[in-house]
């Protein structure tokens, strides 16, 4: 997180801009809004704010409220199927809530990057 405060506490603090959409919200299907995402990965919480384009910006900044949170604790997160999206890249992050989002970039090296902290997060249970 080049502009974060301090360096990063922890391995799975990690931050960058991804597309995203929720598929399912409460475990009811909704309508899919592809929007593109600061995203932030901090202890097991997800953080989604609209619009931060460049990255540059940080939250706590005026324009840069979190929009969205996920709570990672007891979710999963796997590559999607192609009858998930016709988009290249998208990892299906589902929660224990009943949220299922999509994850997306056109930059494969970053979605890997994003598979595997979600992964390490989710599969530490380091909160229990
Ligand atoms: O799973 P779907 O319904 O094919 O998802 C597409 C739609 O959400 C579409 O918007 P409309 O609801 O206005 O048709 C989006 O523009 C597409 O991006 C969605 O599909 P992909 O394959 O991009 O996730």
């Amino acid at each position: 997180c080049p502009s974060s405060p301090k360096p990063p506490a922890s391995p799975s603090e990690k931050c960058g801009v991804l597309n995203v959409t929720k598929i399912t919200e409460h475990g009811k299907k909704v309508r899919k809004n592809w929007t593109s995402s600061w995203t932030v990965l901090q202890g097991f919480t997800l953080l989604f704010a609209k619009g931060q384009g460049g990255g540059t910006s940080w939250f706590g900044g005026s324009q840069s409220k979190p929009e969205f949170t996920v709570d990672l604790r007891g979710g999963s997160v796997e590559w999607a199927s192609k009858d998930k999206s016709s988009k290249k890249h998208v990892i299906e992050l589902k929660t224990r809530q009943g949220t299922e989002l999509l994850i997306q970039s056109e930059n494969d090296g970053v979605i890997t990057d994003w598979y595997r902290a979600l992964q390490d997060t989710i599969s530490t249970h380091a909160w229990e």
